[in-house]
């Protein structure tokens, strides 16, 4: 039996895309909201089962993962964040270069062009390396879906929308199904409420609602695009902040000072006690372009 893990987002859905137009994707998928990254839990492989990962932290799934090894599950992981230590015995590809994102890192392992991988570089925010513009939306919109607190969040549960996005084949196709039609009205709808948002002290303060929660991650894509930063933008959770932390570097490590994590460019950390949020603002006040 084949297990697929997969980040709910768009670099983890185009990820798949690509996986399986090439080889199928028969056996079980695993997948969840973009924050939803301790997939590897959700899976209960038997012997002679096999593990592909794609667009998860192994850092974050770092003991998970060891012990799955030791216990000779075959595993290839693709990605494009902090990995931590090596294991050894895990296929690794993973390259945490700011210009990649997994499903790049897909399509030069399969050898096959895709412009399902251009979409997703859109979707991670880094459209300044995407030769194809028109697929910006389509990126924005997939890695939009992904964002939530949980699934009930969400549009489209993401492996449903992986699967529809199979189906359509090529990115062109899936523009005219009523899937993405449906993405694009909730979408414009959230980001209504976003033009309401200021920045405070450095900080872009979100009220803790479903339209916020969906929206923090292209609000935050956009923010960046606006200058070097770091951007900082919350929401506010009662006696803590959800951060989500852009930049042009070290945002991953910044974000693992407070029990967060992420890349050079994108990071977040799920739950800040709201009295760290000066020490945090320090930091990224420090690292700020002059
Ligand atoms: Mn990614």
């Amino acid at each position: 039996m084949r297990w697929f893990a997969y980040n709910g987002d768009a670099d983890g859905i185009c990820s798949m895309v690509q996986w399986g137009l090439v080889h199928g994707i028969d056996g079980n998928t695993v997948t969840g909201v973009k924050r939803d990254i301790e997939l590897l839990k959700k899976i209960n492989p038997e012997n002679g089962d096999e593990i592909i990962v794609m667009d998860i932290s192994l850092a974050r799934n770092h003991s998970k993962a060891s012990e799955l090894i030791q216990s000779d599950i075959k595993m290839t992981w693709f990605d494009h964040h902090l990995a931590g230590e090596p294991i050894v015995g895990l296929e690794a590809h993973i390259d945490t270069s700011s210009d990649v994102c997994t499903a790049r890192i897909v399509e030069s392992y399969l050898g096959v062009k895709s412009d399902w991988a251009q979409v997703a570089l859109h979707g991670d925010g880094l459209s300044e390396h995407s030769s194809k513009p028109e697929f910006k939306e389509l990126g924005e919109l997939l890695n939009y879906n992904g964002y939530g607190a949980d699934l009930e969040d969400l549009h489209f549960h993401p492996d449903e929308l992986m699967r529809i996005c199979l189906e359509s084949q090529t990115p062109a196709s899936f523009l005219q199904t009523p899937t993405f039609e449906a993405l694009r009205n909730g979408f414009n709808t959230d980001m209504e409420n976003v033009d309401s948002v200021v920045e405070i002290d450095g900080v872009y303060m979100l009220p803790n609602e479903a339209w916020a929660r969906r929206v923090v991650g292209v609000m935050a894509h956009r923010i960046n695009s606006t200058g070097p930063g770091p951007h900082v933008i919350a929401i506010d959770k009662g006696d803590v902040l959800q951060i989500s932390l852009r930049g042009r570097n070290g945002i991953g490590e910044i974000c693992a000072m407070f029990g967060g994590g992420g890349r050079e460019t994108a990071g977040g950390i799920d739950a800040l006690p709201k009295d760290e949020i000066t020490a945090l603002m320090n930091e990224v006040n420090s690292r700020r372009s002059v």
